[in-house]
Order: C-alpha cells, then structure tokens, then sequence
C-alpha cells in the first residue's frame, strides 16, 4: 500500500488509541498484582518483612492494627536478650518473649530469635562472672534459650555485635571474648544441638558497607564454612543515615556469594533522604536471592529507640510515611535496581550471564557471573582448578572502556579499568584439583563480555 499522508495519520491515531487501550489495561493489571502491605509485597518476591516489637505495646490497639496489618515477622525488641530470659542463673524467665512470640504466631507471622549471646543486656550476675565459668554459663544459656523455643523461631541471632568498630577487623572486647576465640564457634554448635531447625545467625552493626569490621566478620563466616561450623545467615543491621553505603548490594552479595543468607535485621533511617534510603535498602535487598527478608526496628517514630530522629515507616500516630511508600513500591516492583539509583528513570534488570569456561593453559579456568543492572553490576568470578591442585592463581579481565571497578573482595587486583588482573589472597590461592573457589568485584558502567582467563601462579 501506498503510504500517504492521509493514512499515516490514520495510523497514528490508531497507534494513539491502541497504546492509550493498552495502557491503561497495565495500569489495571499492575494495581491489580500490586501488594497493599509490606508483608504481602515481600511475600511476592519470596521474602519476608518483619518490624522488631516490645511486649508492653501489644495493648495499643493501633500498634497492634498496624504490625498485625503489615509486617510477616517478628523481632523481640528487647524480650528475648539475656537480662530478660535468664534474670538468676539457671532461673529461666520467658513471660514477655513468649508473648511476643505468641502474638507472632497466632497471626500467622514468623519470629527472629534476638539474641542469644551479646555483651550488652547481660543479666547482673553473669557480668560478674569470667573464664571458664562465664562460658559454661553462656553456653548452657544458649542451649536452655535454644531448647525453649525449638521449632517455633525460623532464626536465632546466636552471637550480636562481637566485632570491633574502627580499622581493627578484630573482635570486640568484652567478657565472652575473655573466655577464648572460640566463643562464637561454641555458641553456634549448642544453639544448632538445641533447635537443628532454626537459622543460625551472626549479627552487627557498621558492617552494611564493606570495610574493615565487616570484613572481619566475612572471614570468620568464610572460616567457619570451611570447618563446618554451622552458621547460616548473616544479619546486617542497617541503622542507617539518609542512605546504604554505595557498596551495600556488594557487601550482601560477597556474604551470600559465601553460601549463607543475608538478612536485614535492624533497619531504621534518619534524615531528609529516608524515602530514598529505605528504596535503595529495599532494592539492594531484591537483587541478591540470598537476601532473604528486611526488618525494621519498631513501628511507629515513637516507638524507636532512636528518639527524636524519626527513622520509621510510621509516624507517631500510625500514618503511613513518604519512606513506607517507597518500601511498598520497591517492593512491588520486584527485580532489582542499582542502591541510590533513580528509581523514577532507571530502567533495570538482573541478568546471570555466565561464559564458557576458558581454554587457558589448562592449570584453571574462570567463569563469571553477572548482576547487572543499568549503570552498574556486580561480578562473581569462579576459579577452577584442572586436574592438578593450584598454589595461586591469576585472573585477567578485560574491562569495556568507561567502566570501571569500585570494590572488589576476595581477590588482590592491579587497577580499576581496561585490562585487570586478579590474584588470589592468603586465603583462596589453595585449590584442590577439581574444586573452586571466587571472588567478586562491582563495578559501574557495563560488565558485559569480562571473558576472564585463569593461570596458576
Ligand atoms: O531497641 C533496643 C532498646 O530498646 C534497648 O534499650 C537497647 C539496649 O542496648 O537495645 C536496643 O536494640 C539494639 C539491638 O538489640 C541490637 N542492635 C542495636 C539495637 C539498638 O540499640
């Protein structure tokens, strides 16, 4: 056919009318889809959302309306902690934990267990105690704790806040670090002979960006996987200032690229970027699988314990806030997104793209896996080994022009732009022939076409 004027115009308008008809069928098809409670919208992306509760608020009846409403999980704020459960040694007191667990479980929601072992909120007479006495204590603590709530909890955090702030990496003082390294270790083992159900969790505070306190906890999870010391989620608390830190989604995704869950245990927000914030959180959560759910600490402004600061989903009255909204629609939009990002321009997807095997010299072969999104990825590098066992190891990536790496973990490299190469750190150049390890780096720009190729060394 001819094309004239007169029928291009034709055209137009019918295109008009059948976009104008077809959107406003996706406008009706995604209000229809979309979720209306934090819970119902994490549910969809096969995640939970839970807020931290404190038993003496379960008679406030708008208190009550909202956390029943809303949230698929439940933390005790305060209830389950050591002062609270063991006030006498061996005198065992679960009035108030029981109730929010209850409370929890009659409304069909799950509960994380917080928390077994912390220095802070210690009963007066185990602070009194050191050595080998305050470990026995301590681990007859868990085990007790443990044992109480067998199969009703979905996750213990076993161990909170163990790990020094500043450039240490270490652990914190206190007086169960005084009783020996392997604390931790045995806290996990008993918590694990007494509830082999729940998830066991590490969790801290200053450890949502990767640096040197976050670090140190990713070695000891990296130990104890590799000596089968069970732990099986990593909790990052997230309390946070107007937004994550830029490498948030990288730090979720090298714990999970370590084989455990990552949850977001403690979230609130201060500041005037608390809408953005809570997205950025929420999509950083999305866009790794092994982020399995985000919890908020408290309620309503006025429940939080930072008082004053306002970092919550509701305000003092039970309103929803401009940072609930933009919780509901991250979470609604499900995929995933590059953390403080512009969720109104960016168009995003994640997609897994793994190359071939490379030929190499035969001594290994590396292999990547992308997280991309637009302007941004995250890349998880498989070393192999061949036949024979390596003693080191070499990667080189070639990186397209105008991107440029901004964190990396797990591997020593030699730049952040055009061709890369990666060696191993003390703890990964071991491989026995036929096994694997990884690392991992974020970049922005593209990660396409990496093509990564392996040496021993
Ligand atoms: O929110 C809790 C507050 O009511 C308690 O007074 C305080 C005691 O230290 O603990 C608060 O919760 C903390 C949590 O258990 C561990 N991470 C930090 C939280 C905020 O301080």
């Amino acid at each position: 056919m001819e094309l004239t004027s007169r029928s291009v115009s034709r055209t137009a308008i019918v295109s008009t009318a059948l976009a104008a008809a077809l959107g406003a069928t996706l406008l009706v098809t995604t209000a229809a889809n979309a979720a209306t409670t934090l819970g119902g919208a994490a549910a969809q992306t096969g995640r939970y959302f839970g807020a931290a509760i404190a038993a003496g608020k379960l008679g406030d009846s708008t208190y009550v309306n909202i956390l029943n409403r809303e949230f698929s999980m439940v933390t005790a704020e305060n209830e389950m902690k050591w002062d609270a459960t063991e006030p006498n040694r061996g005198q065992f007191n679960y009035t108030n934990g029981d109730r929010v667990l209850n409370q929890a479980l009659n409304n069909g929601k799950r509960v994380r267990g917080h928390a077994l072992l912390w220095h802070q909120q210690q009963p007066g007479w185990a602070q009194g105690l050191s050595g080998s006495t305050l470990r026995s204590a301590a681990i007859n603590h868990v085990t007790q704790v443990a044992t109480h709530y067998r199969g009703k909890v979905y996750a213990w955090d076993v161990v909170n806040e163990a790990f020094a702030d500043g450039s240490s990496g270490g652990r914190r003082d206190s007086n169960l670090q005084r009783t020996g390294n392997d604390w931790i270790e045995a806290a996990f083992r008993a918590a694990r002979a007494a509830d082999p159900g729940a998830k066991l969790c590490y969790n801290d505070y200053n450890t949502d960006g990767i640096n040197a306190k976050s670090t140190g906890v990713y070695n000891m999870v990296r130990d104890f996987k590799s000596r089968g010391v069970p732990i099986d989620c990593v909790g990052l608390q997230s309390h946070l200032t107007n937004s994550p830190p830029g490498d948030y989604q990288a730090n979720i995704q090298r714990f999970a690229d370590l084989g455990v869950d990552v949850q977001i245990t403690e979230l609130d927000i201060a500041g005037s970027n608390q809408a953005n914030g809570f997205a950025a959180v929420t999509k950083a959560c999305l866009a790794v699988a092994r982020c399995t759910g985000i919890t908020v600490w408290g309620i309503r402004d006025s429940d939080s314990w930072r008082t004053g600061e306002n970092p919550l989903l509701f305000d003092g009255s039970g309103n929803k806030k401009a940072a609930y909204t933009s919780v509901l629609n991250a979470l609604n939009a499900g995929g995933t997104t590059v953390p403080g990002g512009d969720p109104g321009t960016t168009t995003t997807t994640t997609t897994t793209t793994t190359t071939p095997p490379d030929p190499g010299s035969g001594d290994c072969t590396a292999s990547v896996s992308l997280n991309a999104w637009n302007g941004g990825f995250v890349a998880t590098v498989k070393v192999a080994a061949g036949s024979s066992a390596l003693n080191g190891w070499k990667v080189t990536t070639s990186l397209p022009s105008g991107t440029t790496v901004t964190g990396s973990w797990s591997a020593s490299r030699s730049g952040d732009t055009g061709t890369v190469t990666w060696s191993n750190v003390d703890y990964n150049g071991s491989v026995a022939a036929g096994g694997s390890t990884e690392f991992g780096f974020q970049g922005t720009g593209s990660g396409d076409g990496l093509s990564p190729t392996c040496a021993a060394a």
